[in-house]
């Protein structure tokens, strides 16, 4: 499948009270949003691992050096999305969707899989968030996503032209001619929300980057 790929840009701002109070229903992995953990200092090559496992929350130094936040880092992880092995994954672990309905048409459903990825820019930014995806096929190829409890975007058809291996793919708008989607944000806290679509996809890590230009397959 391809897309005319068109950069469009949603304006948001950090608002981690947007997020919807998990403890009912979600695994919380123990962060607590009052605790951010600051890093102006990461040593960051291109894709290297800026991770803090305790908490979940990296930080960039307000430069070109990209942020990724390991999926297994998830600040929320609600079943069905579960942890798995793979030693060919970052860090040697991935979340999968491995259950549930062919399509989940409604990403404020509290049954599907939930994965909250949280970052921390030290300056305002637009940047460009890309997952580390595996993918089984076309009924496996999609999630939606959100920032900071924004509008919902449905990234659907990811990496179709790489099934069945870890690959680089931008967050793109299927409702909008799969235009990639690139977000302006304040400096802060900003958290990456999936939600199960379609069961058998994978996510290994994100990336967000203000190199706009930037290709993690590269
Ligand atoms: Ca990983």
């Amino acid at each position: 499948m391809r897309w005319a790929v068109v950069s469009s840009v949603l304006v948001l701002t950090g608002c981690p009270g947007a997020i919807d109070d998990p403890a009912p229903y979600l695994q919380a992995r123990g962060i607590d949003s009052g605790l951010v953990a600051e890093d102006a200092g990461i040593d960051a090559g291109p894709l290297s691992d800026a991770g803090h496992p305790d908490t979940g929350v990296v930080s960039d130094a307000g430069e070109d050096t990209p942020i990724i936040v390991q999926a297994e880092y998830a600040s929320v992880l609600q079943a069905p999305m579960a942890k798995r092995d793979d030693p060919e994954a970052q860090n040697g672990q991935y979340v999968v969707v491995p259950a549930g309905e062919p399509v989940n048409g409604d990403p404020d459903s509290v049954t599907a899989g939930r994965m909250d990825l949280a970052f921390v820019l030290d300056a305002a930014a637009t940047v460009r968030v890309f997952g580390r995806v595996r993918v089984p096929d076309t009924n496996g190829d999609s999630y939606w996503v959100r920032m900071d409890g924004g509008a919902w975007i449905q990234w659907n058809g990811i990496n179709l032209d790489h099934p069945g291996v870890w690959w680089w793919a931008p967050v793109h708008d299927s409702d909008d001619g799969g235009a990639v989607v690139d977000f302006t944000l304040e400096a802060g806290r900003h958290v990456l929300e999936l939600r199960q679509r379609e069961a058998g996809i994978a996510l290994d890590a994100i990336l967000v980057t203000r190199d706009l230009n930037l290709d993690p397959n590269g």
